[in-house]
């Protein structure tokens, strides 16, 4: 039975070197310290043994279970540790490495068209004023003197919330609002960009566009200053040899009104596709504010006069950066919007 021990130890120990991962260790610890295990097996049947050499195996087979079982302990340990070291080889960070550019993003082609209008008029003395996108129709249409009939007030024409509420059609609600808290006091320059709602979609018309309208009201304010205005506008934007021209227009909350236009960014007025061989591109309306919508804002008509224009963002970018179709604004394609950075 000492022999049988021997050999045990040697195979037992033979197989815990040759253990390559912590699962065989594991079976090795069964097939020879388990419950049915070969050394617990050889100690179970310690009774066939000749009484005198009882004692003598019994305590040779208890040392080299404990043995065995430090062993393998020492094992598992030790492979433990080797397994870390590997992770930790596999997961080393090689500071030499040049590191990852940033992609910090970019403003929208539109952002930035609107911050070049905001900072033109900025710099001749106005203020940027905000109101709500969802109006009522007071603001969107009786103070702008726009009558019950006209077709903008249709439900085909206007988003419409309630029977009295609807998202804004232009921002002229906004210069309403910044007249009546400021009346009577004189000057207001105000100019109002945000976004319109009107019930159209194709290649040159989205649903929700951009608008930026502007209005100055004092003493004096003639048609002269709203052409000046409009001029130095042309030229800061679309460049210094820039011409205007203003053709005779209709809008219920101007008169007289006026379309603008600017001589062609391509041919230079020479006449082209882009300008339809007229020379020239319409870029904003604009008029002399209606005497019934500043009485209806607070001021009396008889001691002021006023100016006020709107021009659509997304046209202006359009031409601008020549850009065919508007929808590419609101589509998201970072291979359009990349081209602006
Ligand atoms: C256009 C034309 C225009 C205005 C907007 C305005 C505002 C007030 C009073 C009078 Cl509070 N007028 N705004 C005036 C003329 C034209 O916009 O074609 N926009 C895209």
């Amino acid at each position: 039975m000492l022999d049988k021990l021997k050999e045990l130890e040697d195979e037992a120990r033979g197989k815990i070197e040759e253990a390559n991962s912590l699962d065989e260790l594991k079976e090795v610890k069964v097939l020879y310290l388990g419950k049915k295990g070969r050394l617990t097996a050889l100690l179970r049947s310690l009774g066939s043994a000749p009484p005198e050499d009882r004692p003598v195996i019994g305590k040779k087979a208890n040392a080299l279970r404990q043995e065995l079982e430090q062993a393998i302990e020492r094992k598992e340990k030790s492979m433990h540790d080797e397994q870390k070291k590997g992770k930790w080889e596999q997961e080393r960070i090689d500071v030499t490495l040049p590191g990852r550019p940033a992609s910090p993003g970019q403003k929208h082609p539109l952002t930035m068209i609107n911050d070049e209008i905001k900072e033109i008029f900025l710099g001749l003395g106005f203020q940027v004023a905000h109101g709500p996108d969802i109006e009522s129709e007071y603001y969107n249409f009786e103070a702008l003197n726009i009558p019950a009939d006209h077709p903008a007030r249709d439900m085909q024409d206007s988003f419409y919330i309630t029977p009295q509420f609807l998202l804004r059609t232009h921002t002229s609600p906004v210069q309403i609002r910044a007249m009546e808290k400021r009346a009577p006091k004189l000057p207001v320059r105000v100019i109002a960009p945000g976004k319109v709602y009107r019930r159209d979609d194709d290649a040159t018309h989205s649903p929700m566009f951009h608008q930026v309208e502007g209005l100055a009201v004092d003493r004096d304010i003639t048609f002269a200053d709203l052409k000046g205005t409009l001029l130095l506008f042309a030229r800061e934007m679309f460049g210094a040899d820039q011409k205007i021209r203003l053709r005779p227009s209709f809008f219920p909350f101007t008169e007289p009104s006026a379309e603008v236009d600017i001589s062609c960014i391509m041919c230079g007025g020479e006449g082209c596709r882009v300008c339809s061989e007229t020379g020239w591109l319409e870029i904003l309306g604009a008029g002399m504010v209606h005497p019934r919508v500043l009485q209806i804002a607070g001021y009396n008509p008889r001691e002021v006069t006023g100016f006020a224009f709107g021009m659509g963002v997304e046209r202006i970018a359009m031409l601008k950066y020549g850009i065919g179709d508007l929808r590419l604004f609101f589509s998201n394609d970072l291979r359009f919007l990349k081209q602006f950075s």
